[in-house]
């Protein structure tokens, strides 16, 4: 019942113009070479929000250009950190001056709730801004006691030319985990949006112009994959690469990377993460959790935690309660307050959840709330719930990227160790118990970038963020993210007095 208001309501009227549909390339908004645009789409309604200009690798070697020559000749690394750190604090007063406009226009293009956008992910980037401000003065390097008479210094350098590729399902927050510590460094950055969400990177780029970031410094890209991004990351004048998005789009790019000029690339990548509930759990609160832990920003998350392992002592309470809650679970306009889940991004996206639905139901599993869409007209799906999944299923194994909670039974910790491990992919987990010593064990046990103690998706600027095995390679956030944008440079100098 609460998901039927989507169908039938009118979409409420987006509280924001688009301003910005242009590339931004050495600190102008111009058309794209070719003169191409593409349409960037409502996911509420399938309808043409705007057309923006369409980046291929024409537009990308004029934005490395750029870059280069804001590197290599222009004020931006050469000056103090103290200025740099300044020029972000900027940025984040003005991100938040402007908050409800950055909020209204990721909610437009991306769908997600204004509840989200408003009151996390745009204080959120906020946050992230002042949080790497703060690394640009305090990043310095070593002297190192070598053996024989010489004085050896470490230096930390920026490491040049950034190139960064984000995907769709958060557009702002990716940009923060991106830029940010690629400029607290001091590099240049060349940035390609993801097609479906170019808007709100467009609109916080000309704030950190207005901050006084430098021309050439950040320059936009929007544009596809196979073109832009892939020019991007064969690209002989970037000097280093960052990527968010699919397990096999994070594989072309390293291989172009590798085939280009061997610049490093890190790679945040796909995830299946287990969500274990222990037999002494309050089950509740794990109910609530778990169903948080998948369904939040319609299920488009890398972390999500996808397998919902529950100890077969609680089993059957807990999948009554994770059916009652979906059922509760309030779909709608996301531009309206309350509402829990919008549209997804896309048809596409859409189509391919639906497609796991039904193979969920052919491979034997019980749904047990929702399976369909709602209503006729934009992307929504139904929250939905299957039990007694098996795990060499498809649900239980491919990222579906939507709104589909998958509960399996377990019986014991080494079990479900094995079973939760038994994955490609090893982002993160999520691991609920009153017990210290299954948590302990778990959080240790687990091959995942990110172990969840009763709690999940608690996103800090301080905390390191990646995966083991196929969901990436490197950390953003926290100190372990301005690693990727550094490069290391011995000095060595004989001394006449060793002991001095
Ligand atoms: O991802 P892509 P898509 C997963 C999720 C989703 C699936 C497909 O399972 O259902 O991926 O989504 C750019 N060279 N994730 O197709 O292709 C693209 O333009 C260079 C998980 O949207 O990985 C976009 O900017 N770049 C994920 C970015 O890569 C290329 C978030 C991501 O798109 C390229 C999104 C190419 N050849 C999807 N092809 C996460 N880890 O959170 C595409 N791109």
């Amino acid at each position: 019942p609460a998901a039927a208001a989507a169908a039938t309501e009118e979409p409420i009227q987006p509280p924001v113009d688009v301003k910005y549909t242009k590339l931004l390339i050495n600190g102008n908004f111009v058309d794209a070479a070719s003169g191409k645009t593409f349409p960037t789409v409502d996911p509420r309604t399938g309808e043409v929000i705007a057309r923006v200009a369409e980046g291929d690798a024409e537009d990308i070697d004029r934005a490395v250009v750029a870059a280069r020559r804001a590197f290599d000749e222009g004020p931006w690394p050469r000056m103090t950190a103290y200025e740099r750190c300044r020029v972000l604090l900027r940025f984040a007063d003005l991100i938040e001056q402007h908050a409800e406009e950055i909020a209204a226009l990721e909610t437009w293009d991306g769908g997600k709730t204004l509840d989200q956008t408003s009151e996390t992910e745009v204080p959120m980037v906020a946050r992230y801004m002042r949080y790497y401000a703060g690394w640009a003065d305090k990043i310095h390097g070593l002297v190192v006691p070598a053996d024989g008479r010489h004085h050896v210094q470490v230096l930390h350098e920026p490491i040049g030319v950034a190139g960064q590729i984000i995907p769709w399902n958060f557009p702002l927050l990716m940009f923060a985990w991106k830029v940010g510590p690629a400029l607290a460094c001091g590099n240049a950055v060349v940035l390609k949006t993801a097609e479906q969400t170019p808007l709100s990177a467009l609109f916080v780029s000309s704030l950190l112009h207005e901050a006084g970031l430098p021309e050439g410094v950040l320059n936009v890209v929007s544009g596809f994959g196979p073109t832009a991004g892939a020019a991007l990351s064969s690209h002989m004048g970037v000097d280093k690469l960052a990527f968010t998005g699919s397990t096999g789009t994070g594989k072309i790019v390293l291989e172009l990377a590798a085939r280009s000029n061997l610049k490093p690339v890190t790679l945040e990548l796909g995830g299946k993460s287990p969500f274990i509930v222990m037999d002494d759990a309050d089950v509740d609160q794990a109910v609530e959790l778990a169903h948080r832990a998948l369904f939040f920003n319609q299920g488009q998350c890398c972390c999500a935690g996808s397998r919902t392992f529950v100890h077969e002592r609680i089993y059957d309470e807990f999948v009554e309660k994770a059916k009652a809650r979906a059922l509760q679970r309030v779909v709608g306009d996301p531009f309206r307050r309350g509402v829990e889940q919008g549209p997804q991004i896309d048809a596409e996206q859409f189509k391919k959840i639906l497609r796991y639905v039904k193979s969920g139901v052919d491979s034997g599993a019980t749904l047990v709330a929702g399976g369909d869409r709602v209503g006729s007209r934009g992307f929504y799906i139904q929250p939905t719930v299957f039990a007694d999944v098996e795990d060499e299923t498809k649900i239980a194994q491919d990222e579906i990227f939507g709104p589909v909670q998958s509960i399996l039974k377990f019986s014991t910790v080494e079990e479900v160790v094995r079973r939760a491990n038994a994955t490609p992919y090893g982002l993160a987990a999520g691991v609920f118990t009153r017990s210290l010593d299954a948590a302990n064990t778990m959080a240790r046990a687990l091959r995942v970038g990110t172990v969840w103690v009763n709690c999940y998706d608690v996103f800090d600027a301080a905390i390191p963020f990646g995966g083991y095995k196929m969901s990436g390679v490197g950390r953003e956030k926290g100190f372990y993210s301005l690693r990727n944008y550094l490069q290391t440079k011995a000095v060595v100098t004989p001394i006449k007095d060793a002991a001095w």
